[in-house]
């Protein structure tokens, strides 16, 4: 068993609650590898039920939450990340961009509320936000904010202040993935460490903002390290709100361009994983949906994956349209949460006019309106 290293027990120890029960449901911050590891190795169908269990205690079973993403500055980020198209060290062939200006943000959100998202997450290739720039990202909170929707951002490390004058300005959650463990952190990123992004963490949950933390798999990294990764953002002094599961986008250009695909089934049971261990927490199955099959994704569902990000791009790589998850959602009987009754008729409109039928790669499907 791999000891919980300093980082990660001191932030555990930091605020050790007994664990409470309610059902099937277990809320607890001092999560053992060993139980982790025991919770993942069950039989498949155990684990699923398990987890479809608590699913079921803390959460509407058949709705997902949508969020929009959108790049408000892309590429030469100064921060050497393996798996980022972004960075400045690699050449993926991206075209760089300066902070864009903040009516295209309006316009976007605009655009992604009308489209039936509920969150908009702004996202930067920076290592920090510093000068001219914050003040714009401040304004662009409050103009996203004035739409009716959440907001989210994600723009690098923060310090306390930053925290303090992003919630100021109305930012309900901050994205910062802790990425993979601990342990495999520097195979990864060199120009930051792991206890850096729990610093900027502690700044996002004392200044009151919700957290969004997550990581990716599919990074060559082991299965200890998955574990590893998952008992880190389960014993943060609190579940993150809000936890992004990302499949590896290989891009071409970066490190891990040739990095092995993670096993479909694998990826199923670390989502199971996570809704088991962080019970109320929002689980997004996130980057790498494009990859991903109907099915695959239906059984992420199944597993306690209750969000996604909703629109044909993510900040530079592809996710599947909205027609496509319309039609996925009004297929496995889902809702998009908290989508005005318009805006969920709209989708569900969009659904039926463009029937699974027609999609010659869904030939089992049972239209049981034709029959
Ligand atoms: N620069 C900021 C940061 O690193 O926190 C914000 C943007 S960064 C692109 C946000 C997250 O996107 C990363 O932490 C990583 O988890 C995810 N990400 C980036 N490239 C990815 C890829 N190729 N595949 C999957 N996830 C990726
Ligand atoms: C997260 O965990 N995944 C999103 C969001 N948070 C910011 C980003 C995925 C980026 C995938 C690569 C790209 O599009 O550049
Ligand atoms: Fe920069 Fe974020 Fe990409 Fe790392 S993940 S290179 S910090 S944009």
């Amino acid at each position: 068993m791999i000891q919980a290293t300093s980082t990660v027990s001191q932030v555990r120890d930091s605020k050790q609650e007994p664990a409470t029960f309610h059902g099937s449901v277990e809320l607890k911050n001092n999560w053992e590898l060993s139980e982790i590891k025991a919770i993942y190795n069950q039989p498949m169908n155990d684990l699923l039920f398990k987890a479809q269990t608590v699913h079921r205690e803390t959460f509407e079973p058949n709705q997902v939450q949508t969020s929009t993403l959108m790049s408000i500055k892309t590429g030469a980020c100064p921060e050497d990340c393996a798996y980022c198209p972004q960075s400045g060290h690699y050449n993926t062939g991206l075209s760089k961009e300066q902070l864009v200006a903040l009516d295209k943000v309006v316009k976007s959100a605009t655009s992604a509320k009308n489209a039936g998202a509920t969150r908009f997450c702004m996202g930067a290739a920076w290592r920090s936000p510093r000068g001219k720039d914050f003040p714009v990202v401040l304004e662009m909170v409050k103009e996203v904010k004035k739409l009716g929707l959440e907001t989210c951002m994600t723009l690098g490390m923060l310090s306390g202040e930053q925290a303090h004058q992003l919630k100021d300005a109305g930012l309900d959650y901050y994205n910062h993935n802790l990425d993979t463990s601990e342990e495999y952190y520097d195979q990864i990123i060199t120009t930051r460490t792991f206890g850096d992004r729990l610093k900027t963490l502690a700044h996002v949950r004392d200044a009151g903002m919700k957290v969004c933390a997550g990581g990716i798999l599919g990074m060559g990294e082991t299965l200890n390290d998955r574990f590893g990764l998952m008992q880190a953002l389960a014993n943060l002094p609190e579940h993150p709100q809000s936890v992004p599961i990302n499949q590896l986008i290989a891009v071409k250009g970066t490190p891990l361009e040739d990095a092995a695909a993670i096993d479909s089934l694998d990826f199923v049971r670390m989502i199971a994983v996570a809704r088991i261990i962080m019970p109320k927490s929002y689980v997004r199955l996130s980057a790498g949906r494009e990859n991903m099959s109907d099915e695959m994704q239906a059984m992420c569902f199944f597993a306690g994956a209750n969000s996604i990000f909703y629109g044909d791009k993510l900040l530079t790589t592809d996710n599947p349209d909205a027609d496509r998850d319309n039609k996925l959602f009004a297929r496995l009987g889902i809702t998009a949460e908290g989508a005005e009754p318009n805006q969920s008729a709209t989708m569900e409109k969009t659904a039926i006019a463009n029937p699974v039928t027609d999609d010659p790669s869904r030939k089992l499907y049972y239209n049981a309106a034709a029959s």
